[in-house]
């Protein structure tokens, strides 16, 4: 194990890692199967601090319940002395563990320096957390769609991360790294993985393999979906993919918006806003067009009371119509707070296009076509 500690810490891992591909780490009873290039390092240090720790646990309780049972004083008071010094044992207690804390701190200094340089070359994904769901955003400009991190295999990846509101962390076990992602400031993170995700194929998500990101510090209420799939790709499908995240709505014609785009847009406001009437952060959708068109539920009450939907949409009120109304409460979500909730939902101002914010009305239109989960059901779309 030590030869492979000492091949790792003599080149950085970027390079390393371009040269000869980095085999997968197996997964064992702490951690999954690890895919990145600093998995390795990552595991020996772990394994190694943590078999000692079960060595020295079995010997110290195993000599302690030993002699417990062997100088037992069964009824006699007598009390023996015992040795008050040995100068090979105190030696040998302190030189041992020293040795060993050097060379634990030693390796462990190392990965860490390795894991806080990101390689010159690395691809930088901009990363952006906010309660409660995570935007990723490519040097193109582009962003993905579905808010799930995509990369391409077999080079270095840089995250580039901050927060729109409280402190959250972002984790991916398999890749072995974790970093807090705090208000106020950027955060970075780098890694490489030389193996595709198998299964790609973006017809139907279902078949394809990923990795968990998650977010690790506990943000608020629904911090446990603050979730996304990680997909690494082969470079030649990944510049598709990253190619079609541009002008991936552009393609989609008439109805096709908002039966293809809608969906993976609610991706991004699953967390707060459920399709079936179920309570969450945010109201329901289900009946949302009917409550804003004067429908059912157009007495609902806003703005602790002051409003109501019927009060604040129609002509010559301050929402001419329904969907200023929707748009509105989209990219300026503070302006009239629906009761009871409270005024937590961000904005999406320069993350939304005027087209993604057309899909998404589509969709709250046409809510029966659409399962609980936001799958369409509505017939098959073209595409
Ligand atoms: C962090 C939670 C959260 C997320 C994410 C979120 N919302 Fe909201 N949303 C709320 C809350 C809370 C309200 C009610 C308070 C208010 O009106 O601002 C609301 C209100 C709304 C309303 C007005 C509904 C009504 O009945 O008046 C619309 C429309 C809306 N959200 C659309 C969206 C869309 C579209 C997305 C995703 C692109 C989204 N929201 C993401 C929390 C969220
Ligand atoms: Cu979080």
């Amino acid at each position: 194990m030590i030869h492979l500690l000492l091949q790792a810490s003599s080149e950085s891992p970027g390079q390393a890692a371009l040269s000869t591909s980095v085999p997968l780490s197996p997964a064992d009873f702490w951690m999954p199967e690890g895919a990145s290039t600093v998995a390795p390092q990552v595991d020996f240090a772990f394994q190694f601090v943590a078999w000692i720790s079960y060595f020295f646990f079995v010997l110290v309780i195993g000599l302690m319940v030993y002699f417990a049972i062997k100088y037992r004083q069964k009824g006699r008071e007598v009390y023996a002395r015992g040795p008050a010094h040995h100068t090979m044992l105190e030696l040998g207690w302190t030189i041992i563990p020293t040795i060993l804390c050097v060379f634990m701190f030693w390796f462990g200094f190392r990965g860490f320096i390795d894991l806080s340089t990101p390689p010159q070359n690395a691809y930088q994904i901009d990363v952006t957390g906010q309660k409660w769901f995570w935007n990723f955003r490519y040097p193109t400009g582009a962003t993905s769609a579905d808010s799930n991190l995509y990369v391409p295999v077999g080079r270095p990846v840089k995250l580039v991360m901050r927060s729109e509101d409280v402190l959250h962390a972002v984790f991916i076990p398999a890749f072995r790294v974790k970093k807090d992602v705090v208000p106020g400031r950027h955060a970075t993170l780098w890694f490489q993985t030389d193996h595709v995700t198998e299964g790609w194929d973006e017809t139907d998500p279902s078949k394809q393999e990923f990795h968990h990101l998650f977010c690790a510090e506990y943000c608020g209420k629904d911090h446990s979906k603050m979730y996304a799939k990680v997909f690494v790709l082969p470079q030649a499908d990944f510049d598709l993919w990253l190619d079609k995240q541009g002008r991936w709505m552009d393609e989609l014609k008439g109805d096709e918006l908002w039966q293809v785009a809608g969906p993976k847009l609610y991706g991004r406001c699953a967390s707060c806003h459920t399709l079936n009437g179920g309570s969450s952060t945010g109201p329901t959708w289900q009946g949302l067009w009917a409550r804003v068109s004067g429908g059912a539920g157009a007495d609902g009450k806003l703005d602790n009371g002051r409003a109501t939907y019927a009060s604040l949409i129609g002509p010559g009120k301050e929402f001419e119509n329904p969907e200023s109304y929707v748009r509105n409460s989209i990219l300026n979500p503070g302006a009239h707070i629906a009761v009871p909730f409270g005024n937590v939902m961000p904005t999406f101002k320069g993350q939304l296009s005027d087209k993604a914010i057309d899909a998404i009305m589509g969709m709250m239109k046409n809510l029966d076509q659409f399962d609980a989960k936001g799958k369409f059901i509505g017939g098959t779309p073209a595409k």
